[in-house]
């Protein structure tokens, strides 16, 4: 999201008298009847400084788009990371100083026409005084968007319409691995909550269908229970976007992970995306010499494959499981486009 860079209240501020000095400094050097020149200067200085502190304020609210017009994966992200309500509420506050800004330069530019010249100065005094009151007002909204420009600033780009696989498993099973070898060279890295590494996207297109594969460092790869409630909204986001998970064990348990606990990692990840088709991985197999024992963690053989992903052994069979995965149509609006496509 481009929200534009965020002035300080004395920023804004200066910037608005600075140029309301230089429009009325040009008033000055004109020739005029000296009853109205001194009115002129200072109704020029209150407008154009009213103007300028509007047009920035109105550029940071119109490149701010509509939270509820955003895909809902977007608006958990924005949500979670700096706060829905906060972000409505800051922008609720500039607007606010917008429309008081705006009545004062009228109140205070037909004050100024009014009176005599000689007042003109006092009265202008009193509008910057008022001016910068309702600025200042709005500092902690200012450096709220501040916060969330930083914070939002490397947010993933996501296609909507590609289909969307999510990679989970625990810590060194080889998810990186494999989503090099799923995917064309180099991944987007983007942040995402409450892992440190950023998420990983890679993009590869099968049969003119553009598949995205997320990695999600430090968010799919630890127990449930561990975690908090933001890191499970973090989760469940993605939920808006997976049309199927790639579940990867190590079944060479060379990642430090017993197959028990990799186990039940799926199981609570299963649990989370209920909706969501899982394709189970068994990992590591060139490590394998005993394939017997990891029949008790295949509950649906038709989806599970044995792969080496360093080796690149499995992979087109992962793909030709990746070319079966249907998107899963999630909101009206792609309904909508559903509709149009029977016109063809
Ligand atoms: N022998 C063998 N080693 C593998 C295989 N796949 C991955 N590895 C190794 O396992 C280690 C971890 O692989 P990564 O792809 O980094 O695993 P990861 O799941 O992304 O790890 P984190 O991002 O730290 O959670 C690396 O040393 C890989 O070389 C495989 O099929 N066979
Ligand atoms: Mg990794």
């Amino acid at each position: 999201m481009m929200i534009p860079t965020i002035p300080t209240p004395q920023e804004l501020l200066d910037k608005g008298f600075s140029r309301g000095k230089k429009q009325a400094d040009l008033i000055r050097s004109q020739k005029m009847p000296k009853h109205l020149k001194g009115k002129r200067i200072e109704e020029r200085r209150v407008v154009t400084s009213c103007q300028v502190i509007k047009d920035k304020l109105k550029s940071i609210i119109d490149a701010v788009p509509e939270i509820e017009s955003l895909h809902p994966f977007y608006q958990d992200y924005i949500d979670i990371t700096v706060g829905v309500d906060d972000m409505k509420q800051a922008l609720g506050a500039l607007n606010w100083a917008y429309g008081i800004i705006t009545q004062l330069e009228k109140e205070y530019g037909a004050k100024i026409r009014k009176n005599p010249s000689e007042k003109a100065t006092a009265i202008q005094k009193q509008a910057y005084g008022r001016i910068a009151s309702v600025v200042n007002k709005i500092k902690k909204d200012l450096d709220f968007l501040d916060f969330a420009k930083q914070n939002l600033r490397n947010m993933p780009t996501i296609d909507f319409d590609a289909t969307t696989i999510v990679i989970a498993g625990f810590p060194n099973v080889g998810k990186s691995t494999l989503l090099r070898q799923l995917s064309s060279a180099d991944p987007q890295v983007a942040n995402y909550p409450f892992t440190t590494k950023g998420i990983q996207i890679g993009h590869t297109e099968r049969h003119w269908k553009h598949v995205q594969i997320i990695d999600t460092p430090g968010l799919l790869d630890r127990p449930v229970l561990e975690m908090n409630d933001i890191e499970m909204n973090a989760i469940v986001a993605l939920e808006h976007l997976a049309d199927a998970i790639l579940f990867i064990f190590d079944a060479s348990e060379t990642c430090g992970f017993h197959l028990d606990n990799q186990y039940n990692l799926l199981k609570q990840i299963e649990k989370i995306f209920s909706e969501i088709p899982v394709i189970y991985l068994f990992n590591k197999m060139d490590l394998v010499e005993d394939r017997e024992y990891l029949n008790e963690y295949i509950d649906d053989e038709e989806n599970s494959i044995f792969i080496s992903a360093i080796e690149g052994e499995g992979i087109d069979e992962i793909n030709k499981k990746i070319d079966k995965i249907k998107k899963i149509e999630r909101y009206a609006e792609n309904e909508e486009e559903d509709d149009d496509d029977e016109y063809y």
